[in-house]
């Protein structure tokens, strides 16, 4: 007889939408994976990508037992070992370079392959470990970081309006985001605001697909979206449509941010942006006159050199509309901020001997070559693969390809960076390990209960760092929690967020909605900045060495004429559909969908080059190259160019987009600049017939 029931799970994946997913287990194996139709946000679909996510956790290519190299680092040669054999070595190494050279030479480098509080990044999975080490801590970077800090000038937080909340928005602009293919369930309260009349307008240098379901599309240049923010805002206030009692009652810092963008006029805003004076006018005018106007920006647009300063004064946007004291108006980046658990007591950073250095996540090769005192001489990578995501990818190889670096890599794929490890753990799969998670698109927690055994001898994150601290001889007894008791001790809080929330409702019911009301707005009654008001002004800003106005910071290399002599086209690389990050990228079925590494060029710059639709072409600058086939369109504006993340380097020509971008900081929080990226594009000679 055929034993079945249904186990509660959470998408993993660095994704704002957070999916509650129901797993069928038949005799003990996996045969359904399908969106949980009860989930308020999920409603019953995941995507392209989670579909297949049973077959990704029996792909053939997948990690079943330690490994150690026997080849040269990078060459991919490994020999099967056992775990005490891999923990065992593990542990001499680590202990070795802590007697050495201190645990600051130890660098844990997280990733975002499991967002997950127990597994993974939201936890800071391990950082226990590493505290008890004195390990350096790991700056995480890479992401979101610019924005958050933007975000903090202007609200004293990042928590913006309720994504759901989008069903009562009239005027919806998604700015620098590909929701579509980033995170496609905030469609559904944008389609609900839209029968209700609402309209939505795209606001990307990309006519993504995104842009091509909005009612509008507009394409400003590339780390302009600030300039245009008060430009939008300099037709606002010339129609006198400024809320003067919002501005009176709940913000500092108008009288001097009014003339900052009395500055922007229209026309000038036009040189900036590279729209029309027209365009930037009748947006503007919407703006003044509808209410609420939302705004959704995510990531995209604050890879920038002035990627933290555009995300801050977009933010002021609604404060000078007074949208934030309207349910389904203001502004949405995360969620993330809205769950109250205990964190702290996940991390306990109260472990650590003493103060430790921080090392950015996106400053990897740097960290490398060049950190000394004490010198990176161990690397932890778990959830994340940096050659191929990481900025300055063939820096990242040399740093890598150091014979003293005593390099780790738990994964459940061998990864680029993977053929670099000295040692590969096999790490288990979400319906096989025990998680909890957030959403940083909603107001929901996901349970995830383990369902079915770890294929071969994988383990999870948690575990592997349970039998390393045994392997260690480590006595701290918090180092021996189980996952059940970490998940009690993060909902173990005070905070109002939680209120009625307990471990056996959400392990019951696989998700339960934050204690906040159905419909808000966060920010009727002021902000929990210093001044209690949002601020335009920010004194914070100005004891940072930062404008203490919200403004507009340009992009770096965007916005240098002298590059753009050489290197005349800004290459954007945004989300794949097919992909999340470098997830996905080894999938032959998402890999046949999401065709080869390309990169679109728009009609004019291709012609000038020489180059037709499908050809072979070089997209290159001084840092470095990668191959791809051209697409000619005018999804992208002429002087711009676009080649989606996500591709595996080894499965292609041993390069990806990030072999030419910078590890640079933007202006805020450390953050990368992945989109402020110039290159040259030339067709690769291919052997003409005569010479074969
Ligand atoms: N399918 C899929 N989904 C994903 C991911 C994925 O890889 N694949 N990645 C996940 C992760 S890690 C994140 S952080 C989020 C990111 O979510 P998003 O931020 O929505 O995604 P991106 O594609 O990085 O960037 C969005 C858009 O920003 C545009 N852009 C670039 N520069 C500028 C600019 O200066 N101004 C404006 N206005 N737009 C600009 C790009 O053209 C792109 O279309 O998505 C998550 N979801
Ligand atoms: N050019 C360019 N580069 C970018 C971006 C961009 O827009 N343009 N976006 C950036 C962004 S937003 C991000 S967030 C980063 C992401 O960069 P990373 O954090 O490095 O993410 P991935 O490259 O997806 O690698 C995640 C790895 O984690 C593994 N993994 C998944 N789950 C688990 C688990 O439970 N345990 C273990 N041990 N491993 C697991 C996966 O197999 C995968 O190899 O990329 C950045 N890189
Ligand atoms: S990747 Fe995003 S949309 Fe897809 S299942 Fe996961 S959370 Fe849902
Ligand atoms: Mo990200």
């Amino acid at each position: 007889m055929t034993e079945s029931k249904t186990v509660p799970g959470a998408c993993p994946l660095d994704c704002p939408d957070g999916c509650s997913w129901l797993l069928t287990i038949e005799n003990g194996a996996a045969v359904d994976m399908r969106g949980n139709p009860d989930h308020p946000y999920t409603q019953g679909a995941l995507c392209v990508k989670v579909n297949q996510f049973l077959e990704h956790t029996r792909a053939p290519d997948r990690l079943l037992y330690p490994l150690r190299r026997v080849g040269a680092k990078g060459e991919g040669k490994f020999e099967r070992i056992t775990w005490d054999e891999a923990l065992t070595e593990m542990a001499q190494r680590l202990t070795g370079i802590v007697d050495r050279y201190g645990g600051e030479a130890i660098w844990p480098y997280q990733g975002t392959g499991t967002l997950g509080f127990l597994q993974g990044l939201q936890g800071r999975a391990g950082s226990r470990l590493w505290n008890v080490l004195g390990a350096s801590e790991h700056d995480m970077t890479i992401c979101s970081i610019a924005g958050l800090a933007g975000l903090e000038y202007t609200l004293g937080t990042s928590r913006g309006l309720d994504p759901e909340g989008l069903r009562d928005s009239r005027l919806i602009l998604l700015w620098g985001t590909n929701t579509l293919s980033s995170g496609h369930h905030l469609w559904k309260p944008i389609q609900q605001a839209r029968r209700a009349g609402a309209q939505v307008v795209a606001i990307d240098p990309v006519r993504t697909r995104t842009a091509q379901q909005a009612d509008e599309h507009v394409a400003p240049l590339p780390g302009t979206d600030a300039a245009l923010a008060l430009g939008l805002l300099h037709v606002v206030v010339t129609m006198g449509a400024e809320d003067r009692a919002y501005l009176e009652r709940h913000t500092v810092g108008w009288e001097q941010f009014r003339e900052r963008v009395m500055e922007f006029t229209p026309a000038r805003v036009a040189r900036l942006t590279g729209l029309d004076e027209a365009v930037i006018v009748s947006l503007g005018e919407r703006l003044a006159t509808t209410r609420p106007t939302a705004i959704r920006v995510a990531q995209g647009i604050q890879r920038h050199a002035g990627g933290g300063t555009a995300v801050r004064t977009l933010a002021c946007i609604p404060g000078v509309t007074g949208d934030w004291a309207l349910p389904g108006g203001g502004l949405h980046y995360t969620t993330d901020g809205y769950f109250g658990g205990n964190r702290e007591a996940l991390y306990r950073d109260d472990l650590r001997p003493g103060p430790v250095r921080s090392l950015s996540m996106t400053r990897l090769a740097e960290g490398l070559l060049e950190a000394a005192d004490p010198p990176v001489k161990a690397l932890v990578v778990y959830g994340a693969n940096p050659v191929a995501s990481s900025p300055d990818q063939n820096r990242i190889r040399r740093g890598l390809e150091r014979e003293d670096l005593f390099t780790v890599v738990m994964d459940h794929f061998q990864t680029d960076t993977a053929d670099y490890a000295d040692l590969v753990l096999p790490a288990t799969m979400q319906p096989e390990h025990m998680d909890l998670h957030d959403g940083y698109g909603h107001l929901y927690l996901t349970w995830n209960e383990p369902a079915v055994p770890p294929p071969g001898e994988c383990l999870s994150t948690t575990e592997t760092f349970r039998r390393l601290a045994r392997h260690m001889g480590l006595t701290e007894p918090s180092l021996y929690d189980s996952d059940e008791e970490l998940a009690r001790q993060l909902l173990d809080s005070e905070h109002p967020s939680l209120e009625g929330i307990t471990l056996e409702h959400l392990r019951k019911n696989g998700w339960a909605r934050l204690a906040y009301p159905a419909s808000f707005a966060p920010y009727k009654d002021g902000f929990p900045t210093p001044s209690g008001k949002l601020e335009f002004l920010s004194e914070r800003a100005a004891a940072e060495g930062l404008d203490p106005l919200a403004g507009f910071t340009p992009a770096r290399e965007v916005s240098d004429p002298e590059l753009a002599g050489r290197y005349p086209l800004v290459l954007l690389s945004g989300a794949s559909h097919f992909f999340l990050n470098t997830v996905f990228g080894n999938k032959p079925k998402l890999r046949r969908r999401a065709g080869d590494p390309y990169v679109v060029l728009h009609p004019l710059d291709a012609a000038a080059r020489g180059i037709t639709a499908g050809d072979p072409v070089r997209v290159f600058n001084a840092r470095g190259s990668f191959t791809a086939a051209a697409r000619v369109d005018d999804t992208v504006r002429p002087g711009v160019a676009s080649s989606p993340k996500g591709h595996w380097p080894k499965l292609h020509d041993g390069f990806g987009v990030n072999a030419t971008t910078e590890e640079r900081d933007a202006d805020m929080g450390g953050g990368a600049v992945f989109h402020d990226n110039r290159v040259e594009v030339e067709p690769i000679d291919r052997p003409s017939r005569d010479e074969d």
